[in-house]
């Protein structure tokens, strides 16, 4: 199936396009009242990510209601972890929460690399139908957390500010958090690799928890496994989204990636200069701008692409768009990406 507008696949490779494409960073699933609509049917989010049918059709909503140039399958970064034998519950208004989590030699040894067919077939079910029912009008965006950011949720067992006890374990046993890691790389590899086989365009890699490491422990043990992920992932482009990982952007030059994510904190001439001009940046408003008024989000996001420029650049916020974000804001930010660039390009 031929894509009707490629845009995010042509920035993102480095060729010229007509205008800035523009997706936002949880998108799906956050922000709609339609999506709301389709979850309250269910019990919760685990149930709608493993409906096939009902995950594609919110995955579709936004490009449907907000125009946006790519949509984003609908699912999240735990399931690997639950692929490899951890199973995961999601509380309501609280989010993520492990019952078991690792914190020994045996708790490793009762996981497995995830077999993407067989533990993650439903991902695969949502992404086959929402590529059908979009026909070709939008690329698919596959995702997977990257291996330091899974390991946080797997030794902590839930969100925290600090992940101390996921660091902790870097002093600690750095031969198990390694072994650890490299499991959830494997996984993760594989579930990517069957993310395109099913159809999807282009995937990203969030690392939310990037900007908690240190500098070296960030090279040893994010950077190592990303690359991995990056070197073995070739058939489509990468996108590596690496929150708070300001210190590591001139190292993430050398990735085998084709686009570097930014988040809001980072300078943009200076994320140019340290990544270089041989990647695509991807970001990076602040996801407040859109409690602003029309005319403020207007003028910040018109700043924003003044300064990315109209040469690989993939406008989106600096992380995911926050829930209570009115959806008209949305709609102001992703109007003016689309025609302020395509004005940039005829001035
Ligand atoms: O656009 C979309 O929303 C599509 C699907 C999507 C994506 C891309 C979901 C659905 N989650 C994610 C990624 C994700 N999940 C990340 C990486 C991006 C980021 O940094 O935001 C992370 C860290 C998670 C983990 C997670 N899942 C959290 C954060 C917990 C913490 O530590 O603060 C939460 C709250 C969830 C729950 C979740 N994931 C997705 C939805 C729709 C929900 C809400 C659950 C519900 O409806 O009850």
């Amino acid at each position: 199936m031929e894509l009707q507008n490629d845009l995010l696949i042509r920035a993102a490779k480095g060729e010229k396009t007509e205008r800035t494409p523009v997706w936002l960073m949880r998108q799906a699933g956050r922000i709609l009242p339609e999506y709301r609509a389709v979850r309250n049917k269910l019990s919760g989010f685990i149930e709608l990510a493993q409906t096939p049918e009902l995950a594609a059709e919110v995955t579709i909503q936004p490009v449907d209601i907000l125009g946006v140039d790519a949509a984003i399958i609908f699912s999240d970064i735990l399931v690997i972890p639950e692929a490899m034998g951890l199973p995961y519950e999601m509380i309501e208004k609280k989010g993520p929460n492990f019952p078991s989590v690792i914190s020994s030699e045996e708790d490793v040894r009762k996981l497995k690399v995830a077999d993407a067919e067989s533990d993650l077939g439903y991902v695969l079910e949502a992404i086959k139908i929402t590529k059908k029912e979009l026909n070709g009008r939008v690329p698919l965006i596959g995702f997977a957390g990257a291996p330091w950011t899974i390991f946080c949720y797997m030794v902590e067992g839930h969100g925290s500010k600090t992940f101390s006890k996921a660091r902790r374990m870097l002093y600690n046993n750095p031969v198990l958090a390694d072994e650890l890691m490299q499991m959830i790389t494997d996984s993760t590899i594989a579930y990517l690799k069957a993310q395109i086989a099913a159809g999807a365009n282009i995937v990203q890699v969030f690392d939310s928890w990037a900007g908690i490491l240190s500098p070296e422990h960030y090279t040893k043990y994010s950077m190592k496994y990303i690359s991995q992920i990056c070197d073995a992932i070739d058939e489509v482009p990468v996108t590596v989204f690496a929150k708070g990982a300001f210190f590591a952007r001139s190292e993430m030059r050398h990735l085998n990636c084709e686009t570097i994510g930014l988040d809001w904190n980072m300078d943009i001439a200076e994320s140019r200069r340290l990544i270089g001009e041989g990647k695509t940046l991807q970001g990076n408003l602040d996801p407040c701008t859109l409690y602003a008024s029309n005319k403020e989000v207007e003028n910040a996001t018109k700043k924003m692409l003044d300064q990315f420029g109209t040469h690989r650049h993939i406008a989106n916020l600096g992380h995911g768009v926050y829930p209570d974000t009115d959806p008209e804001k949305v709609k102001v930010f992703i109007n003016t990406v689309k025609e302020y660039s395509a004005q940039m390009r005829s001035a």
